[in-house]
């Protein structure tokens, strides 16, 4: 019920952010750093491939006849620009990719950009005693520098942002809090899922709906959700199956009420998407934090292409699968804003 609602605001919101548009392009040639009027947000969308999840085919909807390119732009169409629309990226490995028309210069010592989502706290978790936590729904972010200028991402052009949990899940605030829950607390670097497009007569079956299988040896369903009846397999691929391969963040979200009633899904320290608020220091990126596949610094002047997708995979009651949301992508020196990097 908590996304429902966050999605009515955000979507009451929308014609204030409309309002708020001529006042950014206001900063934008005001500021110094930008005398070349680049926009700070995302202007392509190059691929939009959201796992099963409560708002698949909803956020951004699905109509019959539609293909993968006409998803495409209904994604650049919500989080484009500074439109502040909100799309779903579903389950774990869920992703869009998206780019600018500039490339997003790496600062020494500060934060280059920022994802935006739909994160909020808790009113009994803002933090004090008690670990802040609230909606984090935390996406992994991918970065790519166009070495070779083509203006496309190309396989060996793609980092990884190394985010607190990459480092070291034990740090994590609430790190015991769900270790004593049973969540499954390990930080998987190559891990990969499949998901099975149910067939007619799981679509009635709620809480076996829809099959996924990992390369932990693990399995299980994705349950339909009483508020969200539409199909929640991505209605526009033709596969059967569908696999997705990246990090598996730890399960942060911890059922307080011991009911399923009521999750608490708490803040991982720095380094995601939809982890933290959209205003907060916490949600900004420092493209120093990109990795390769061994771990060694990229040392990237700068990024052309992000990649975001969902990094944990837990089921949360109510609430559904954990699924990340994003509403676009600030460069924070075109918007001249200063946010040290302090990892
Ligand atoms: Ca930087
Ligand atoms: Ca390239
Ligand atoms: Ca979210």
């Amino acid at each position: 019920m908590m996304k429902a609602k966050t999605k009515l605001l955000y979507a009451s919101c929308l014609a204030l952010s409309m309002l708020s548009v001529s006042c950014s392009d206001a900063n934008e040639s005001d500021n110094p750093d930008n005398p070349e009027k680049v926009t700070a947000y995302i202007t392509r969308v190059l691929d939009f491939r959201p796992a099963p999840g409560q708002y698949t085919n909803t956020m951004p909807a699905y109509e019959d006849g539609d293909t993968q390119d006409t998803m495409n732009q209904k994604v650049l169409e919500a989080i484009g620009e500074n439109r502040k629309g909100l799309i779903s990226l579903g389950g774990f490995g869920g992703y869009v990719v998206v780019g600018f028309d500039h490339r997003i210069e790496n600062k020494k010592g500060v934060c280059d950009f920022r994802v935006l989502g739909n994160d909020f706290y808790a009113a009994a978790n803002p933090g004090g005693d008690r670990p802040i936590g609230g909606n984090s729904e935390p996406g992994i972010i991918r970065v790519a520098y166009d070495a070779n200028g083509n203006g496309l991402p190309d396989e060996g052009e793609w980092y990884e942002i190394a985010g607190s949990a990459h480092r070291n899940p034990e740090t994590e605030s609430w790190y015991s809090l769900a270790l004593e829950a049973g969540n499954d607390v390990h930080c998987y670097p190559n891990y990969e899922i499949t998901y099975f497009r149910p067939d007619q007569d799981a679509e009635q079956n709620e809480d076996e709906y829809i099959r996924w299988e990992d390369n932990q040896g693990k399995s299980g369903y994705l349950s339909k959700n009483a508020f969200h009846k539409q199909p929640y397999f991505p209605q526009w691929l033709q596969e059967d199956r569908i696999t997705f391969k990246g990090t598996c963040l730890p399960q942060n979200a911890v059922d307080e009420s011991g009911n399923g009633t009521y999750y608490v899904l708490y803040k991982f320290a720095y380094g995601y998407a939809d982890n933290d608020t959209n205003t907060a220091d916490g949600s900004a990126i420092d493209i120093d934090w990109a990795v390769d596949g061994q771990g060694n610094p990229a040392n990237l002047p700068g990024v052309d292409f992000i990649q975001i997708y969902t990094g944990v995979n837990q089921e949360n009651g109510q609430l559904g699968e954990c699924s990340t949301e994003i509403m676009g992508v600030e460069d924070l020196h075109v918007l001249g804003i200063a946010i040290a990097s302090e990892y």
